[in-house]
């Protein structure tokens, strides 16, 4: 029995499309997935603001909140919560520039329309997060924009989201690349200064993805522990990664079972969850899955945090203690090791 709540999002659930090739499984209507999402054992979904109301340019406010509406009836009837709504501008064709940094106020103005949109949708879906994954909002050429220039409309633009809705909290998922080459919010610590330049830090965090601390050469449980330390891991994104190539969402454990069991060891020590947080997958299946797989990524991930909760909850503080006051850190290490591998 895990002590956590799970969520996850239905764009984790895919038709195996890459940029090189076309889809290989069929694609799964949003109320199946749903349905399958709590047979599987979720608490909750994580949404973009268009999978939650697709065509949401087309809409206007008022229907946008009635859609969103449908979307609540169809969560209520499966036992799902929403967990958050998150502007996906990245694939709009007004921020091919990126939004709220980029270059064309017009194109500035769309993006803070679609965030304005994602709270109307949160607050029907009965949730408070707002997850900002700041694709774009970097360079592909070096010169294009000033780091200086787009921190402090980042900062505006926050600034504006928590105006709009005073019962919003934001939690911004860092990653130092793709599909941009320089992001200008790229890591935890950044992701904390921006937190402190807003009107209402208490209200501004973070969303740890394991893999997004991967391509950034960190540690994913280093990064958690850095927000967990402010009180502002807001929700984690557990998948894997192998090394610094494109993100890989691979399943959780699949590359570092060391790493992934530092992740779980570190949300525990420290109560996460304990305030409503939900442990979020944000896992891709392999293109060469066939369809009668297409949950099992999903189901594998469930099954390795499960696995490694139980190693931490048989994990020796005391031998740990002991390791640390001789400064014995290899017998530390092998312990662990052991751990990990069944050996003791
Ligand atoms: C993509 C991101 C995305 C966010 C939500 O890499 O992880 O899925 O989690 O917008
Ligand atoms: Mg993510």
């Amino acid at each position: 029995m895990s002590q956590f709540k799970f969520s996850v999002g239905p764009w984790n659930v895919a038709s195996g499309a890459d940029v090189y090739g076309p889809a290989t499984r069929k694609e799964i209507p949003m109320e199946e997935k749903i349905k399958m999402f709590a047979k599987l054992g979720f608490d909750a979904v994580q949404f973009h603001d268009d999978d939650a109301v697709p065509a949401i340019n087309d809409l206007s406010e008022e229907e946008i909140k009635a859609e969103a509406r449908k979307l609540k009836k169809t969560l209520d009837k499966y036992g799902l919560k929403a967990e958050f709504v998150a502007p996906r501008l990245w694939m709009d064709p007004h921020c091919v520039d990126g939004g709220f940094t980029s270059n064309s106020a017009k194109d500035r103005e769309f993006a803070m329309w679609r965030a304005y949109r994602s709270i109307d949708i949160a607050k029907e879906l009965g949730c408070s997060l707002i997850v900002l994954w700041l694709a774009r909002e970097g360079t592909l050429c070096a010169e294009s924009k000033s780091a200086c220039v787009a921190t402090k409309r980042l900062v505006e633009a926050i600034d504006k989201m928590l105006d709009y809705d005073p019962t919003i909290r934001v939690a911004i998922e860092p990653k130092p690349n793709e599909p941009v080459d320089r992001s200008f919010c790229g890591t935890m610590g950044h992701v904390m200064g921006v937190s402190a330049a807003t009107k209402d830090p208490s209200r501004v965090g973070g969303l740890l993805e394991s893999a997004h601390a991967v391509l950034a050469g960190l540690d994913p449980a280093n990064e958690m522990g850095f927000a967990l330390a402010f009180d502002k891991l807001y929700s984690v994104h557990l998948n894997d990664q192998n090394g610094l190539k494109f993100d890989q969402d691979r399943s959780f454990g699949a590359e570092n079972l060391r790493q992934a069991f530092n992740q779980i060891k570190i949300l525990k020590e420290n109560g996460f969850g304990t305030h409503g947080e939900y442990i979020g997958l944000d896992v891709k299946a392999m293109r060469t899955t066939p369809d009668a797989a297409a949950y099992d990524h999903l189901t594998n991930s469930l099954n390795v945090v499960k696995a490694l909760e139980a190693k931490v909850d048989r994990y020796d503080y005391d031998f740990e203690r002991k390791c640390i006051a001789e400064r014995n850190y290899e017998a530390l290490e092998m312990y662990v090791l052991n751990l990990i591998m069944g050996l003791c």
